[in-house]
């Protein structure tokens, strides 16, 4: 699936649109969330376009596993505090009923002190 010219997360990716970014390869690009849940939250997103979850099969299983593998250290690296007293959220909204809003796959890692959760 290449670039959708309406998509702004494809447009994020080829840079049409500005964001705060966290890293970049050939096939991933990170960016901050512009309206974070958390202190620290940014967003995953492979730079083609794969709509959601829901077209994900078996030939994506390398590149959702290097974006997993790749979380923690992202996470470390923009704010969280290391596991197990520190840690983050990693979320992917999936269609409309999952509460996706924008229509390029990407994965939310959430973290950072939040005095609104015990423990
Ligand atoms: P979701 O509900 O899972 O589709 O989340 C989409 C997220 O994308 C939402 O938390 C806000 C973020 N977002 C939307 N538009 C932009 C944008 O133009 N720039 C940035 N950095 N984030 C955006």
């Amino acid at each position: 699936m290449t670039a959708d010219p309406h998509c702004i997360f494809c447009k994020i990716v080829e840079g049409q649109i500005p964001s705060r970014k966290v890293y970049e390869d050939d096939e991933l690009f990170v960016f901050h969330d512009i309206h974070p849940w958390a202190p620290v939250h940014f967003l995953m997103v492979p730079k083609l376009h794969i709509p959601s979850m829901a077209q994900v099969g078996p030939e994506q299983a390398g590149l959702l596993g290097r974006m997993m593998a790749l979380a923690p250290k992202l996470a470390l690296q923009e704010g969280c505090r290391p596991y197990p007293e520190g840690g983050f959220r990693i979320v992917v909204n999936t269609g409309a009923e999952g509460g996706q809003e924008v229509h390029h796959l990407h994965v939310h890692v959430m973290g950072g002190p939040r005095p609104w959760l015990k423990g």
